[in-house]
Order: C-alpha cells, then sequence, then structure tokens
C-alpha cells in the first residue's frame, strides 16, 4: 500500500467560487483530519472518490436508489429521498429521477436491488465520473463515491436493463 500521505485537496471544490468555501468545510476537513489520526491510513483511503486520485477530506452528499420492477412499470430506478435528493422535489421516491449535483461536489450514490418481483441483477453506472457498480443480487447493495468534476448532462443506466435510466446534470 502506498505509504505517501498527500495532504488535503481542494479538488472537490475547484469548480466553486469562493463564497462557497465555508466555515462548514474547513470544520469538515479539520473534523476529517483527527478522525484519521485515529482510524489511519484505511480511514483516509475510503475518502479517495472512484474518479479521483487524492483524498478528499468533505462529508459527501448521499443520494439512495432502488433497483426495481413492478407489472406497470416495468423496471426502473426508485429515488430514496430523505429531503437531501434535489430532482425528487418534496422528500417523496422518483422514477427515473433527473439529478441536479453542483461541480465540484463530493457525491455518494448508495444502490440497492429490492427487486422482489423478479430478482433480477442490477447495475448502476455513469460513464462520465467513472461510476460502476457491480451486478447487484436481490438485496445486495453498493456504495459508490465520485466528484461530480464536469458540467453538463450525463446518463445514468442500468446495462442489463435499457429502460432503467434517466440524467444527471451538473452545473457549474
Ligand atoms: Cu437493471
Amino acid at each position: 500500500m502506498n505509504k505517501k500521505r498527500k495532504s488535503y485537496s481542494r479538488n472537490a471544490n475547484a469548480g466553486r467560487t469562493g463564497f462557497k468555501f465555508s466555515k462548514g468545510l474547513i470544520i469538515t476537513v479539520l473534523a476529517a483530519a483527527g478522525i484519521d489520526s485515529l482510524l489511519g491510513y484505511a480511514g483516509i483511503h475510503s475518502l479517495i472518490p472512484v474518479n479521483g486520485t487524492v483524498p478528499v477530506f468533505a462529508a459527501p452528499r448521499n443520494s439512495f436508489i432502488k433497483a426495481t420492477h413492478s407489472q406497470q412499470t416495468g423496471y426502473y430506478f426508485l429515488s430514496q429521498s430523505a429531503g437531501g435528493v434535489k430532482g425528487s422535489r418534496g422528500g417523496s421516491a422518483s422514477v427515473n429521477p433527473v439529478y441536479y449535483l453542483k461541480k465540484g461536489s463530493l457525491e455518494s450514490v448508495h444502490l440497492i436491488n429490492e427487486d422482489y418481483e423478479t430478482h433480477s441483477k442490477h447495475n448502476f453506472n455513469i460513464d462520465q465520473f467513472k461510476v460502476h457498480t457491480k451486478d447487484l443480487g436481490y438485496f445486495e447493495s453498493q456504495t459508490i463515491t465520485f466528484i461530480a468534476d464536469k458540467v453538463g448532462t450525463f446518463e445514468y443506466y442500468c446495462t442489463i436493463h435499457p429502460e432503467m435510466r434517466g440524467t444527471v446534470t451538473v452545473e457549474g
């Protein structure tokens, strides 16, 4: 394992303007540094996003997504909003939701297969951010953390079911 410690990176905020560089982030950085000294390198390593090379010390924004099936809709993704997921306004669940992200934000996608009707496998991908889950069986889950480091509208999809797709829009 690479012992070389890299100091904290501002990559996650590279696209942000100054006013977004809030006290909250700095406090988060200090807190993460404290946790790091307790947990050691493994604790840090887990904060490296899939499309990054250095650890990022910030709390990710969480998006919870179910992969499921119903007779009427077929296969689909369902957002599990706890209020933090834009694109499913009002905290309700939505089918193949549209996600709106801010450039530079650290995002954790939590996918769970809850396809109790067909027990098919499912996966979740966003090519541009190197997000690729495994093929998850019924009730398996996986979390992937990435940085929304490109502006534009990108597709997320399941390779097994072409109808399971939606978009992620990253705004600068
Ligand atoms: Cu699928």
